[in-house]
């Protein structure tokens, strides 16, 4: 089998995805998802330019040769666009051998080891009471894990306190940056007040998470972990900026909050010290930004080997082709934590019919052969790109900081 051509699909139902499309002399077609929020237009120059001349005429079955070709020959390694841009690939060459397989993809990487993918959603809101009553639907609503997130009080409302489908229509993803205000020393006493409170409202049955978006250092997370262990988490996630790994160190000397870190990283080097000296819990890569299929599963095998377990990150700006790709590993690995689940846009949905589906709080895995995911193309050609950005924070002094 060789490649014939390869389409890049640029479109925006309520948010931007970027789709490649992989065709063959045999009439079999793949798709993968190398969306990255905020820079799409960067990854498909990276494709277009670099990785879709040298790929036309390959034998599309070698998905681990042309991983390592992509990876390794294009002498400057890793980051967020290489990666992206190897995803997609990656992820349309697995539907392309499963389909020829006539299996779904999960077969492939070792069949099911489990019926169902639990799920985690985000309530955020305004203030402590709101939150409460949102944990509480969402508990109606069959969901056993919930992360949730509250606004300071007396500050803006920051990123990813609103409810998850508003990013799209509430002002939080804007055609450039807003700019949002950050305070720990406000921030570190509500978050306990926050799960005290859920905790009276829902009980000791659900999992809690709360995710920090890398904005303390690792001595205050510390503190925050040890305020929170009455409370019994799930997680505490990204509660610093991972570029210094070793940073995890302070954490884990002061609390047995568990933590997880990982949905910005790229490559198995971001997470090996975490990973080998225990830091962390749970490991957030996914497959649109992770190396897709290949690179997922080669994490998560390694993360195994160190009692760490998975938890893809899955929020609307991970396609539901990506989400697919996801669902099939978290079906067949052992280690399997969690999986993020925001939903998606009812015009998202049908540019993507899939065989996967969620129900009261688990995703079920497809049996078509692929990894189960297309692309209407009709659908996709009536919503063109639209240039929009993540917030920025600044600290109420005006400095930067992370968010
Ligand atoms: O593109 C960035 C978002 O996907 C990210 O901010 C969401 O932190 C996030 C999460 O945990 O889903
Ligand atoms: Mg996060």
């Amino acid at each position: 089998m060789k490649i014939t051509d390869i389409k890049i699909i640029v479109a925006s139902p309520g948010r931007n995805f970027v789709t490649v499309k992989i065709y063959t002399d045999e009439g079999l077609t793949g798709i993968g998802d190398a969306t990255v929020n905020g820079r799409e237009k960067s990854v498909v120059a990276y494709l277009e330019d670099h990785l879709v001349p040298i790929l036309i005429g390959k034998d599309p079955m070698r998905t681990e040769d042309i991983w390592q070709y992509l990876y390794k020959g294009a002498y400057w390694r890793r980051g967020p666009i290489t990666m992206a841009a190897i995803s997609g690939i990656d992820m349309a060459l697995w539907d392309i051998k499963a389909k020829a397989a006539n299996m779904p993809l999960y077969q492939l990487l070792g069949g099911k080891s489990r019926d169902k993918v639990m799920v985690y959603k985000h309530v955020g809101g305004l203030d402590i009471s709101e939150v409460v009553e949102g944990v509480v639907k969402m508990r109606e609503a069959g969901l056993d894990a919930i992360r949730a997130q509250v606004s300071i009080p007396g500050l803006p409302p920051i990123y990813g306190t609103g409810p998850s489908l508003d990013q799209t229509k509430g002002g939080m993803i804007t055609a450039l940056p807003t700019e949002e205000v950050w305070a720990t020393h406000k921030y570190l006493p509500l978050v306990p007040k926050l799960f005290e409170k859920v905790r009276d409202a829902v009980g000791w049955d659900v999992h809690l998470l709360h995710d920090v978006h890398h904005r303390l250092t690792p001595i205050e997370a510390a503190r925050l972990g040890k305020d929170l262990e009455p409370f019994r988490l799930f997680w505490l996630e990204d509660a610093v900026a991972a570029e210094l790994q070793e940073g995890f160190r302070i954490i884990r000397q002061h609390t047995t909050q568990p933590l997880a870190v990982g949905e910005v990283f790229n490559s198995i080097y971001d997470l090996q010290t975490l990973i080998t000296e225990q830091l962390i819990d749970y490991i957030r890569v996914t497959s649109v930004h992770a190396g897709g299929v290949t690179g997922l599963k080669r994490i998560f095998d390694f993360a195994a080997i160190y009692h760490v377990r998975s938890a893809c990150h899955g929020p609307m700006d991970v396609s539901p082709v990506a989400m697919g790709c996801n669902i099939h590993v978290d079906t067949a690995i052992n280690n399997f934590g969690i999986q993020e689940f925001s939903g998606y846009t009812e015009e998202t949905y049908d540019m993507f019919p899939r065989s996967w589906r969620y129900e009261r709080g688990y995703l079920h895995v497809g049996e078509t052969p692929g990894h189960g995911v297309d692309i209407d193309e009709k659908v996709a050609a009536k919503f063109p790109y639209s240039p929009a950005y993540l917030p920025v924070a600044r600290l109420e002094d005006g400095g930067m900081t992370s968010w």
